[in-house]
């Protein structure tokens, strides 16, 4: 399999470093800190980790508003730890992939200071300003040029008293959004991309990538309202190969670029991955953890495994002949696996380690995000104050005002906070569980946010210390993919897709097949296994050796997942 890139074969580790460890007491995580877990990382068998930013931000949206993009928070640290840390991952064989946020800057950074001050600023044109909807009328000021949306409630539009116009946010007021169409501010961005990789990093996850090319709609105006559907406009592509040219093309070195797509079908993502347009390596893709979205992602419907298995099957099939599957079950924007897929309670370890061991037996790169190797589960804070999350403040403040309104039943306070704790993005956002000291050893100071009540059983040293431990469970899936072929690049073949707690399917490469059978239910399966196990190989699974039976095999217990090798 020399003639595929490294990253089919490759894991890689998300680390969200204002919750990763604090080095030095603040409360807050930072490089320091990470390099102290760079062991951590290198004997969990990870070979790249992606660094939510750490950017100079004014920290709106935990630093996914950035307002100097070629040096580091001094909450976090400086340049030269980060030169130190990265050089720290290299000599452990740890490749480092940066957070690229350039949908948007914040509002803060100097491209915005000199946009916003005058209509005729040269800079004016590298962000979106529209006038009123009816600034026809002289002096008028009338609502936004249309009826889009932001991300984190209300519109996208914000009229901006220096020159009385608005300007795009698709996120928060305090993150404009940079005009793509504008040659400038393309030249702008491959410059600082270039000056990460001359760095030494390597490679980019690219924050909302897809929305970068906005659609006609979103962006003219004055029009009648409008909104819905996705932003990403058809211009998407020319802007991906030409970054691929401006930043990629001439080097050598193993790098890894991953487009977050919030939206994008799997026609689409074939588009984006297939490696003849040069476009990206991979891409996040969103359908499989919207399937229990509601109208709002706040409220949650009931889950369904036949519908997960259809989709995460199509994008197998879709992407099996051309381009690559990111394989992801959580980050820092969803809440816990093992609550939303999982049993967190009575069956933490085992579900935990079954929705592993599915996910990484799929054929694509596998993303890990921090404390999902030992099981972290989602927080259940008693009240709002408790949250930090701007896309769950700004939520829970228009819900309960629109309740105050109209008494709406389910925007009552109660309801909504039930939908931020099912939901919300701070349950990926408490503190790395390490020990059971203090904050869970996360700092020496007071957590920025609380720590999960629960760490004094679920942390690193309590898993590591356990028989039966979803860190080491973790380390084989890993060492699998690293060693056996049919893991990384075997055909997928989906089994009994209708039924309603098992999920299976087979990986095939050459002569070898290999068989993952997994039981996501509280409830021993009675069904019969969708395949003939005579002569098969038991390679892994998360309980003890099953008792061999007068059939061949035991049937699966709750949460068992099983892989074998098929004779
Ligand atoms: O997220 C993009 C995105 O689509 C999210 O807003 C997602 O839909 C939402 O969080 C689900 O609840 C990226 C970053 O991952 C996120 O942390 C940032 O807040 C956002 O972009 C703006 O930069
Ligand atoms: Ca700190």
């Amino acid at each position: 399999h020399d003639s595929n890139p490294w990253w089919t074969r490759a894991v890689v580790y998300q680390v969200y470093p204002r919750s990763f460890a604090d080095s030095n007491g603040d409360g807050i995580g930072d490089l320091g800190g990470i390099r102290s877990k760079l062991d951590y990382l290198a004997e969990l068998g990870v070979d790249a980790i992606w660094l939510s930013p750490v950017y100079p931000s004014p920290q709106h949206d935990n630093g996914y508003d950035i307002k100097d993009y070629q040096d580091i928070d001094p909450v976090f640290g400086s340049l030269a730890e980060f030169d130190a840390l990265l050089t720290a991952a290299h000599s452990r064989g740890l490749k480092i992939i940066m957070d690229l946020v350039v949908n948007h800057t914040s509002d803060e950074h100097p491209w915005f200071v000199e946009s916003r001050s005058s209509k005729d600023n040269p800079k004016r044109d590298w962000y979106w300003w529209r006038p009123t909807a009816d600034a026809s009328s002289a002096g008028a000021v009338g609502g936004p040029p249309n009826g889009w949306g932001s991300a984190f409630s209300g519109p996208a539009w914000t009229l901006d008293p220096i020159t009385d116009e608005y300007y795009l946010h698709l996120f928060a007021r305090q993150q404009p959004d940079l005009n793509w169409e504008n040659p400038e501010v393309r030249r702008a961005v491959y410059t600082m991309m270039n000056w990460w990789l001359d760095r030494g990093v390597d490679g980019f996850r690219m924050d909302v990538i897809n929305f970068i090319a906005k659609r006609a709609e979103l962006v003219s105006g004055p029009q009648a309202s409008l909104g819905g559907g996705s932003p990403m406009g058809p211009q998407i592509h020319d802007y991906l190969q030409e970054m691929h040219r401006e930043v990629f093309a001439g080097r050598t070195g193993e790098h890894l670029t991953v487009g977050e797509m919030p939206g994008v079908t799997v026609e689409d993502a074939r588009l984006f991955t297939d490696p003849a347009r040069a476009e990206v390596d991979m891409i996040f893709q969103f359908e499989h953890v919207s399937l229990d979205q509601g109208q709002t992602k706040f409220h949650f419907l009931p889950r369904s495994l036949p519908a997960l298995k259809a989709s995460l099957g199509r994008w197998q099939g879709g992407l099996a002949e051309t381009g690559w599957n990111s394989l992801y079950l959580n980050n820092h924007d969803q809440p816990r696996l093992v609550s939303r897929f999982g049993n967190d309670s009575e069956f933490r370890f085992e579900s935990a380690t079954l929705w592993a061991l599915v996910l990484h037996l799929h054929r694509g790169t596998p993303y890990i995000y921090q404390g999902e190797e030992i099981g972290m589960t989602n927080v259940h804070f008693e009240s709002i104050t408790d949250y930090r999350d701007i896309e769950s403040l700004n939520h829970y403040r228009e819900a309960v005002a629109e309740f105050d309104r109209t008494g709406q039943f389910d925007q009552a306070p109660a309801t909504v906070l039930e939908g931020v704790h099912t939901m919300g993005r701070d349950n990926a956002r408490t503190p790395m569980q390490w020990d059971d000291s203090a904050h869970a050893g996360f700092t020496s100071g007071t957590p920025w946010i609380a720590a999960n009540p629960n760490f004094a059983a679920v942390n690193v040293a309590a898993d590591r210390a356990a028989k039966r431990s979803v860190f080491r469970f973790y380390q084989r899936l890993i060492t699998l993919r690293h060693t056996l072929p049919t893991v990384a690049l075997g055909d997928f073949t989906m089994l009994e897709p209708n039924h309603e707690a098992l999920y299976a399917f087979t990986r095939t490469l050459g002569s070898e097949t290999l068989l993952v059978v997994a039981n996501a239910a509280d409830a021993p399966l009675t069904t019969p296994l969708p395949a003939d196990l005579s002569g098969a190989e038991l390679l892994l699974g998360n309980y003890p050796a099953a008792e061999q039976t007068g059939t061949g095999e035991a049937p699966l217990r709750a949460w068992e997942a099983r892989l074998y090798r098929l004779a």
